[in-house]
């Protein structure tokens, strides 16, 4: 009675959790001191009891039976083959074995085969499927935000492929934990997830105070959970004051949170090597670019061609040649500075124009890697630009014209200029190890025939050389174009030119976009001098603006607004003819400028309308119009294809002939966008980091009511037992979270390995050695096998963290291998199998039942990793409004580890088998037995749909023999034969009611349901 008591006592404090408002009823107690709580004492040096029997197989077996002897309890004999494949592969698999496989294993003679099937089980990749379900419970992993919008969290899967391949890997539990908690300083930025897998409240009001409260819960969700899963240890109960219980004070949690406060949740770039298979699919991907490219050439104007502008870009094979492989591209990282991929120019260089990416080759001293042929005739400026930013690029790439464009004949090649490619165009820049565009270098004009090519031979320095874009400028005008500008943008566009002095200006229009009127929000003409303001809005200066003709209809499209100074639709020009249009702007006095600004709507929610053919002119002395910018000088508009990948309109071309190149650059656009796809860095749902202020203690955990600074410094519970750690209040973040994490992971530390081996033993028996797995304070149970659960944690440590290995220790005990029949005089003394005189039997859960149906009936598809499916309807609701799928479909069929949790929702069949919604940690699953349970399991579409798929299957595998079919399905499920009264019972009941429903029954039968 007195043991009774004990024990209820335990549970009532701990189902109350932490003490808060037990505070009056424990007012009296006092929290224990480090050396009275047992968990926090070093593990002790215990000898195995050793006991002669051959009912002993391993040490585990001692301490167990040990025990059994004093309470005068016989262990129970072993169990049968079947019992044991079966036992096995749901406890490591949480699948059936199929019933061939049990067959040949209860025949096999091999005395080692027990063994044999271990090692089999272990090495399988459906091993890590199941028991990371264990640990994502544990970790309160889910793929929604929870409260109140509860979006998904599309990218979280992250983290739940990281532990199933950490685990499948047996990666030393030390390192996973260090992982977790500091994964991006060591190359696993996926393991961060754990920090950030709790809910998320999204909606952030604008009240400071709300905002600072939702901070601090965040905060102390990754303290609590850290606690508990590494620990055992409920931290999270010292954030208001001392903890009731145990030796953690209100400011060993705020030391915690400084651990943390750096941590941020979100979405973000994850930092992955990438898979060998993708760079394969890259490499392929841009060959098959290659081979499009250049059979779309035939489809290319010939003739005599005069353009004024020939952009050639060095992936633009309509132009490039290659006389080697190259070795890869260099991508422009993003950012504004000059060469950066979003350097939006000055009055002295161009934007980045570089379409993202630069090629880099081998650099082969004066040989030729590449060629440019741009097929016109006469005088051409050529601009040269290549990637820069490396101190290994050439100092001296040669860059020739070689007339004929015959590579044998040399002696018709005239030198254009030998560039320094670590640096800028002229020369300008310094070396910064990125990969930037170096700017447009002016290098003169040149004498061009149709096949004359500009050769970019390697230098006599530097190991690597670099191609990129080449423009020539048609040489008839006597000054070169200032800057080069790309591609007409709906939102804000500038043409920039050299200084003029002018009274007059005119901007028009002969195209646009979709062939309607032209719109314009705003059009700006900036001075060369002074402050270089923009004059079009200074109406003290303005003597008229004129139009060519105004749209009607609509105030929101007015002459006036073209210079008012506002942006967007409302505030807007539109021309009264289709497709074209002009502005005039007259000044009182002349001007000096330099620059036009002008665009269709700045907010970016308009893009039609837009001029993407015009011109501007000034007018001069004389009174005579001079064309000073164009939108020739653009990078040339995509014609055909919407991913930039034709260069030349089709005009020419039959109607025959247009359709077959209009196919060709339809490819061409599919192929890049899938390349864009497969250079994509992927995005995850894992911790993000910024360096935080100092961390303060709150005054009864109230964010309102900061007090002292507390540094990162370690428990003190565990001063002395563990190598301490003691940063300072501003020590760098990342440092933060790797002290700590050493300091968990020290072997001198108390908890780490007794929780984990705890839990391991936890998910074999249905019951940890301690029954509280996330408890080890005086709140949580005591140990029932205190040597052992000391001795299992320091085998753990000794075998280099090898969970698998506890594994093995554990599935070769006698122990585990004993059978599971109840036995009366066993139960008088031990009701709930605590000491393990048998093996508990237990009801599977939620995901192994429904794996197991599909499994069956051979629907499962065993897709590992990637994004999960979702049982629910999709929805766009501000505040998801998760409805259960009416149906499911194939791909609804694979493993539950990859269905998406979606937080305060249940899967509607299963979600009544004790499914955790990851709201909080799961440490240890209720196996409740409730009549909904038989209810989905028996009437809901999903087992219809299974039960039909289960009763086709086994049709096919026997040849329509319904008798064959039956017994099959029994094999399939139970792993045994049906005894006499049991296949008659069978017999009667499909000829009256079908196979199908006769699977339903076995889905529903205890013998399915339960582990042995
Ligand atoms: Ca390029
Ligand atoms: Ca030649
Ligand atoms: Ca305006």
């Amino acid at each position: 009675m007195a043991r009774f008591f004990r024990k209820s006592k335990q549970w009532i404090r701990h189902l109350l959790g932490c003490g808060l408002f037990l505070f009056p009823l424990y007012s009296n107690a006092k929290a224990l001191k480090p050396e009275q709580l047992w968990s926090l004492q070093p593990l002790s040096q215990t000898t195995v009891p050793k006991i002669k029997s051959e009912k002993v197989r391993n040490d585990i077996d001692g301490f167990i039976q040990n025990k059994l002897i004093e309470k005068g309890i016989a262990p129970s004999p072993r169990a049968g083959d079947a019992t044991l494949i079966r036992r096995l592969y749901l406890d490591l698999h949480g699948l059936l074995p199929p019933p061939q496989t049990v067959k040949e294993y209860c025949e096999d003679k091999d005395p080692q085969k027990y063994s044999k099937l271990i090692e089999k089980l272990l090495a399988s990749p459906r091993y890590g499927e199941r028991w990371a379900r264990h640990w994502l419970d544990v970790v309160r992993y889910a793929d929604s935000n929870g409260f109140e919008t509860n979006h998904e969290r599309k990218n979280a899967y992250h983290y739940r492929d990281y532990v199933i391949r950490s685990l499948n890997q047996d990666k030393p539990y030390d390192q996973f934990v260090f992982e977790q908690i500091a994964g991006d300083t060591c190359g696993a930025d996926e393991a961060t997830g754990f920090l950030v897998a709790g809910p998320n409240d999204t909606v952030r009001g604008k009240d400071p105070l709300l905002a600072k409260q939702q901070r601090a819960n965040e905060l102390a969700d990754m303290v609590g959970v850290t606690g508990s899963t590494f620990l055992g240890l409920t931290i999270g109960c010292a954030r208001c004051h001392d903890h009731k219980f145990d030796p953690v004070s209100q400011s060993d949690f705020f030391s915690m949170q400084s651990v943390f406060e750096g941590v941020v949740l979100g979405e973000r770039p994850i930092n992955q090597e990438i898979s060998k298979e993708k760079l394969q699919k890259i490499a392929q991907t841009e060959e098959q670019i290659e081979e499009i490219e250049a059979s779309l050439l035939q489809y290319k104007p010939k003739g005599k061609q005069v353009p004024r502008f020939v952009w050639m870009d060095d992936q633009d094979m309509t132009f490039v040649s290659h006389f080697y492989k190259k070795n890869g591209h260099g991508d422009n990282p993003r950012g504004k500075a000059r060469g950066f991929l979003d350097d939006p120019g000055s009055a002295k260089h161009s934007p980045n124009l570089s379409g993202g990416s630069y090629t880099w080759w081998t650099n082969k001293s004066g040989e030729p890697a590449v060629s440019y042929q741009a097929a016109v005739e006469g005088m051409y400026r050529v601009w040269l630009s290549w990637g820069s930013g490396w101190s290994t690029h050439t100092k001296d790439a040669r860059y020739l014209l070689d007339q004929d464009g015959k590579i044998e004949t040399t002696d018709d090649r005239t030198e254009i200029a030998t560039i320094n490619q670590q640096l800028l165009a002229n020369g300008a820049g310094k070396i910064i190890s990125k990969p930037l565009w170096s700017g447009l270098q002016d290098c003169g004009t040149h004498s061009f025939s149709s096949s004359s090519k500009i050769l970019v031979c390697g230098g006599n320095s530097g190991g690597v050389l670099t191609t990129d874009l080449i423009i020539l400028e048609r040489a008839d005008k006597s000054v070169p174009v200032r800057r080069f500008e790309p591609k007409v943008k709906s939102t804000l566009n500038e043409d920039w030119f050299h200084p003029v002095t002018t009274i007059s200006v005119r901007f028009t229009i002969g195209q646009t976009n979709n062939g309607i009127e032209p719109c314009i929000d705003e059009l700006g003409i900036w001075s060369s001098e002074g402050e270089r303001a923009n004059l079009a809005t200074r109406k003290a200066l303005i003597k008229s603006v004129t139009s060519s003709g105004n749209f009607r209809g609509s105030p929101k499209h007015k002459l006036a607004h073209i210079n008012d100074g506002k942006f967007g639709n409302d505030h807007s020009w539109i021309s009264n003819t289709k497709n074209t249009g002009w502005i005039e702007f007259t000044f009182k006095q002349p001007q000096r400028i330099e620059r036009v600004t002008w665009g269709r709507d700045k907010n970016g929610k308009y893009k039609d309308r837009t001029p993407s053919n015009y011109y501007i002119e000034v007018k001069n002395e004389k009174g005579e119009w001079i064309e000073v910018a164009s939108s020739a000088s653009r990078k040339p508009r995509v014609i055909e294809g919407k991913n930039g990948s034709t260069l030349f309109a089709l005009d020419h071309l039959d109607s025959e002939k247009k359709s077959i190149a209009r196919k060709f650059i339809q490819d061409l656009d599919e192929k890049k966008k899938a390349l864009d796809e497969l250079k994509k860095k992927p995005r995850a749902w894992i911790g993000s980091f910024r360096q935080p202020s100092p961390t303060r203690l709150m005054h009864r955990g109230d964010p309102l009511s900061p007090r002292e600074v507390i540094s990162p410094v370690s428990l003190s519970a565990f001063t002395q037992r563990v190598p301490e750690y003691a940063l300072d209040e501003n020590s760098p973040e990342k440092e933060r979270r790797k002290a700590f994490a050493q300091w968990l992971i020290d072997p001198k530390h108390p908890l780490t390995a007794r929780v984990m081996v705890n839990r391991i033993w936890h998910y074999h028996f249905g019951r940890g050695i301690v029954a509280t797995p996330s408890d080890f304070g005086d709140m949580g149970f005591r140990p029932t096998h205190p040597e052992l659960l000391d001795w299992l944690a320091g085998e753990f440590i000794s075998q280099g963290w090898s969970i698998k290995q506890m594994h093995r220790l554990i599935l070769q005990s006698y122990t585990y291998q004993q059978a599971s029949e109840p036995r009366t005089e066993a139960i008088s003394i031990d009701a709930g199998t605590e000491l393990l005189w048998r093996f508990p039997p237990r009801r599977l859960e939620a995901e192994a039942i429904r794996d197991n149906m599909l499994l069956l009936s051979g629907l499962l598809d065993e897709k590992m990793y990637g994004p999960g499916f979702l049982l629910f309807e999709p929805n766009a609701n501000y505040a998801r409004n998760w409805i259960p799928k009416d149906d499911v479909d194939e791909k609804d069929f694979r493993r539950m580890i990859y269905n998406m949790r979606i937080r305060m929702e249940q899967d509607s069949v299963f979600g009544a088998f004790d499914c955790p919604d990851g709201g909080q940690s799961a440490p240890n699953r209720a196996r409740s037995t409730t009549p909904l349970q038989a209810l989905n399991l028996y009437n809901s579409s999903f087992t219809e749909k299974i039960a039909d798929a289960f009763s086709q299957k086994l049709l096919k595998q026997t040849d329509d023999s319904t008798k064959q079919a039956l017994l099959l399905g029994f094999e399939s499920i139970f792993g045994r034969e049906p005894n006499l009264q049991e296949s008659t019972t069978a017999s009667r009941y499909v000829e009256e009611h079908g196979l199908a429903a006769y699977c339903r029954v076995l889905f529903n039968a205890n013998e399915f349901l339960f582990m042995p």
